[in-house]
């Protein structure tokens, strides 16, 4: 399972559920990435500076401008995982050769194929090696694979010992640029396998060792990786099947074990489902940043089409109720093109100034305290309450009568400012054109 992008989301998700950062909430999520790291087995030393230097960040530097702390904060965790990646590596179209080595069923004979076929249509002569003897059908499988890309497959289904075919495959393809070994599936802890592949490899003497790692590789991706880089000392790791739900945390702990910069990326089970590796796209999948993103704008108010012609229609409606006016000033603020609205209402367009949303949205709090404490009567129809009912109130919601008082008057300001505004018809028009507009759901710059 893939747990470290599970752990990270949740630490990311806690910074976009906060109301607002702070030092302790910087703290607690370095910790949750701290841990989330160690977890994966993500190497010690390298886990410490990392988070180290997102704390120092996060304490320390201030958001651009236009961007909220929030997500200034989930940008730096962001960024410091991108680093840990490092830059990606191209394998380069020049002759060499190539040997893929990984676990049962990760996807090496598939991303032989695939990175055949790259360089390939990159001018390279490109010939495969189906250097698993173990398995009885790898051969026919690498055989098939070049037979749809037209690249001449070198095996020998009766020879058992991988050193030999390595050995004759080098004759076979002299001449030619490029030679690929696939080679048998193996756990990194059977001894006899990790012999055999340390032999093909001074055979082979790649230039490229690669490893093959299955997107869904969770925590075991660090020792895996290590055992391997320990065996034929690895030069690139490619992540497959990150065409499916896996999100490939593992692949941190494999390039923070070994060094070794992961060069592709399999998308799919066909030839061409192969891609260039970008740091940035990876981490921005492995947290999930397209759902924080959407998270951030929930915490921050922005309402939908669906919901602002549902407001559109009680304000046409003339119905206002304190239900109402809560509704309204949370929808109003932290909003583009409804802030445009607010600005031309009288008694709201002081409250929705962005240095006063802090402000706001703590008085937002303190009314719907005080509104839990009402009945469903009293919030239909404000006029009820009259000062039994404050003190009440008040001593219910754990407030004052004064400041139950506040929030009533509030509401009479706000009826009578929509009131006015209601009656006035170009105004209407105007904030009917608003909420249609066809960028209503987007956030203002
Ligand atoms: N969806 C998807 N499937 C993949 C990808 N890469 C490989 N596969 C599938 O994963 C399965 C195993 O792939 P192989 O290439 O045979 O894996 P292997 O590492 O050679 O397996 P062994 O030789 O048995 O160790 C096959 O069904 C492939 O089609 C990928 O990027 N995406
Ligand atoms: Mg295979």
């Amino acid at each position: 399972m893939d747990n470290l992008g599970q752990s990270l989301r949740d630490a990311i998700k806690k910074i976009a559920n906060a109301s607002h950062v702070d030092q302790k909430l910087i703290k607690e999520v370095v910790r949750d990435v701290q841990r989330a790291l160690l977890q994966a087995d993500v190497n010690v030393k390298l886990v410490l500076s990392m988070t180290k230097e997102l704390e120092s960040r996060a304490l320390t530097e201030k958001p651009p401008a236009g961007m909220s702390s929030r997500e200034h904060v989930i940008r730096i965790v962001y960024e410091e995982l991108v680093k840990i990646l490092g830059k990606p590596k191209e394998i380069p179209a020049k002759p060499q050769r190539i040997l893929m080595v990984g676990l049962y069923g990760q996807g090496k004979t598939t991303t032989t194929g695939k990175i055949g076929r790259d360089l390939q249509k990159r001018g390279m002569k490109v010939g495969l090696v189906a250097a698993d003897v173990h398995r009885p059908a790898a051969y026919d499988q690498l055989s098939q694979i070049g037979k749809k890309l037209n690249i001449p497959v070198f095996g020998d289904p009766k020879e058992k010992n991988a050193v030999k075919i390595a050995k004759r495959a080098l004759k076979e393809f002299q001449g030619f640029d490029v030679v690929i070994f696939d080679t048998s599936g193996r756990h990194a802890l059977e001894d006899d396998l990790i012999r055999e592949i340390e032999d093909v490899a001074k055979t082979v003497d790649a230039e490229q060792k690669i490893l093959v790692l299955d997107a869904q590789t969770g925590q075991q991706a660090g020792p895996q990786a290590k055992a391997f880089h320990e065996a034929v000392g690895l030069t690139g790791v490619v992540i497959t099947k990150l065409d499916g739900t896996a999100k490939g945390g593992g692949a941190l702990s494999a390039v923070a074990e070994t060094g070794a910069p992961i060069c592709y990326i399999g998308v799919g089970e066909h030839l061409e489902d192969i891609e260039r590796f970008d740091p940035d796209r990876f981490i921005s999948r492995l947290l999930g940043m397209g759902d924080i993103k959407s998270l951030i704008e929930a915490a921050s108010e922005v309402m939908d089409e669906e919901k602002a012609e549902e407001a559109a229609r009680k304000m046409m409606s003339g119905r206002f109720t304190l239900k109402e006016m809560y509704d309204q000033m949370e929808m109003l603020q932290g909003m583009g093109p409804l802030k445009k609205i607010a600005a031309m209402m009288p008694g709201l367009s002081d409250k929705l100034k962005d240095q006063d949303m802090e402000a706001t949205q703590e008085r937002l709090r303190r009314f719907r305290v005080i509104m839990d404490s009402m009945t469903e009567q009293e919030l239909e129809d404000p006029r009820l309450i009259k000062s039994s009912r404050v003190v009440r109130i008040a001593r219910g919601s754990g407030t004052s009568p004064k400041e139950v008082r506040e929030l009533l008057k509030q509401y009479n300001m706000s009826k009578r400012a929509m009131k006015g505004f209601m009656g006035n018809r170009k105004m209407r028009r105007q904030l009917m054109k608003q909420f249609k507009g066809a960028d209503l759901a987007s956030k203002e710059g």
